[in-house]
């Protein structure tokens, strides 16, 4: 009977040859480049918390293919939490969740064109028809986003 093969150093050095053990676990996503000055404050969350995160623009009306795209390969790249914002009709966090099985944590965004204070995104985000759930901070509140991601992680 053959001796069950051990790992050498090397062998497993090569396996782990083009992982990257940096890679973000959590990705920020809004519908827009004019969302960024309140989402800022979730990259700063998780920055000060040490949690690796990147962050897109991509608009759910705009560019449904990169949406999807993105929201399909992100946890085969290893994110293990998305956080989206988007004001108005804010389609993005429901669109991001309809297209991956990691938890998705919307932000609703007051926009200069918003209603009511923002109720409009709040309500397209919070109202997910039941079957494809997406978490739902306070308007402009990307901060608790981040908290809620970390404890996702557990970290
Ligand atoms: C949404 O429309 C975005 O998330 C943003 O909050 C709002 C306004 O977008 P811009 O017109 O500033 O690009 O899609």
């Amino acid at each position: 009977m053959s001796e069950p093969e051990l790992a050498t150093e090397t062998s497993v050095e090569s396996e782990f040859e083009g992982m990257e053990v940096d890679a973000p676990r959590v990705g920020i996503v809004m519908g827009s480049k004019s969302d960024m000055p309140a989402m800022e404050k979730a990259a700063k969350e998780l920055d000060e918390r040490g949690i690796g995160h990147e962050v897109r623009v991509m608009s759910a009306h705009r560019d449904p293919d990169t949406v999807a795209d993105y929201a399909k390969n992100a946890k085969m790249r290893g994110l293990r939490v998305i956080i989206a914002g988007a004001g108005l009709s804010a389609a993005l966090p429901g669109v991001v969740a309809a297209h991956t099985e990691l938890p998705v944590i919307g932000v609703p965004l007051t926009s200069s064109m918003s209603i009511a204070g923002g109720l409009d995104a709040l309500l397209s985000i919070a109202q997910m028809p039941p079957g494809v759930p997406v978490a739902c901070v306070g308007v402009d509140n990307a901060k608790n986003a981040a908290v809620l991601a970390a404890r996702i992680l557990g970290v």
